[in-house]
């Protein structure tokens, strides 16, 4: 091993970005959680580099030790889950937002909409991030992996088997591993559809029940008033209503109701 640098000292900066960010995620999460919204970030993890891939990937670079600090922007890593690929979009445009406050985007890379070769997706957010030492303010690098929970389990078992075969993995496992990615996309897919199904289906359900609590407010008020033939007519058009879903002619009804409310009491 490398003996000229101290790595107790030299990743104690990044030990302590890593806790930090990795609060500050959790801390995002929770916020969403205790006003009872759905949160775009699942969970978080962190690790920082060992010194033994920190130094492969600075010789596979040819980075000498001296440049290490300022060349490898991953020895700090933290990853954001999120369960819908939307909202590693959200997650970014929330990491934006602190761009210039307490920290700095290098740049960005979009593996989500530019896969890679490998069938990879995720999306990397290079920062600088100041971190308080008793040697004054030390600006690391440090990078963002933002992935859905899909993408997170093909990243995983890809990077292992990648490890078995130290990289040098067999063509026919590759072209497997790609089609998996494949599959893994069409699974975020589909759990959007789902999702919105779900949604559209509730929205529809809450938007019925206030245009129904409306229309029987008015029937209400034309009995009272004595207006039993526009009330019975009304009605007769609501029972007509009641299998169908188009919140249209429902929203239609509750407006013919106004108006004739309107020519009748207003004036
Ligand atoms: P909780 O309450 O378990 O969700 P640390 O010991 O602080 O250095 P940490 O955060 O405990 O590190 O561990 P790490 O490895 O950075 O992150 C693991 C976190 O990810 C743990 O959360 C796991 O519970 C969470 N996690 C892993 N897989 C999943 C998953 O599939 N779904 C969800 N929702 N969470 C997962 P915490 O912070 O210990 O909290
Ligand atoms: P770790 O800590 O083992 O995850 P390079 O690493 O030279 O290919 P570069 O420019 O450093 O590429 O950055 P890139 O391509 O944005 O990737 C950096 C990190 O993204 C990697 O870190 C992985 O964590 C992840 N990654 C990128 N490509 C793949 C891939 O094909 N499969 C998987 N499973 N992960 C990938 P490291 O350096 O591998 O470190």
């Amino acid at each position: 091993m490398n003996n000229r640098i101290n790595w107790k000292v030299f990743l104690a900066p990044y030990v302590k970005a890593v806790e930090e960010l990795k609060v500050k995620f959790k801390s995002i999460r929770k916020e969403y959680l205790d006003m009872g919204e759905y949160s775009p970030i699942e969970f978080v993890t962190g690790r920082v580099k060992k010194v033994s891939t920190i130094l492969e990937k600075a010789d596979k670079r040819q980075i000498g030790e001296e440049n290490i600090f300022s060349l490898i922007e991953d020895i700090a890593g933290i990853r954001i889950m999120c369960q819908f690929v939307d909202d590693i979009y959200k997650v970014v445009e929330l990491i934006k937002q602190r761009d210039g406050k307490d920290l700095t985007i290098l740049y960005e890379k979009d593996y989500v909409k530019h896969v890679k070769n490998s069938g990879y997706k995720s999306y990397h957010i290079i920062i600088r991030y100041p971190i308080q030492t008793t040697r004054g303010t030390v600006n690391i690098l440090a990078e963002i992996q933002i992935r859905t929970l899909a993408m997170n389990f093909w990243a995983t078992i890809e990077h292992s088997i990648n490890y078995k075969y130290r990289g040098d993995i067999p063509q026919d496992i590759s072209e497997r591993l790609k089609k998996t990615s494949k599959i893994a996309h069409l699974l975020d897919m589909e759990m959007c559809k789902i999702r919105d199904e779900v949604v559209g289906a509730q929205v529809m359900f809450e938007t019925k029940s206030k245009l129904v609590r409306e229309i029987n407010d008015l029937l209400k008020f034309f009995e009272k008033n004595g207006d039993i033939v526009a009330a019975n007519k009304f009605e007769e058009e609501l029972k007509k209503l009641s299998d169908i879903n188009d919140i249209a002619k429902w929203q239609k009804l509750l407006n013919d109701m106004y108006d004739f409310r309107d020519s009748r009491y207003d004036n």
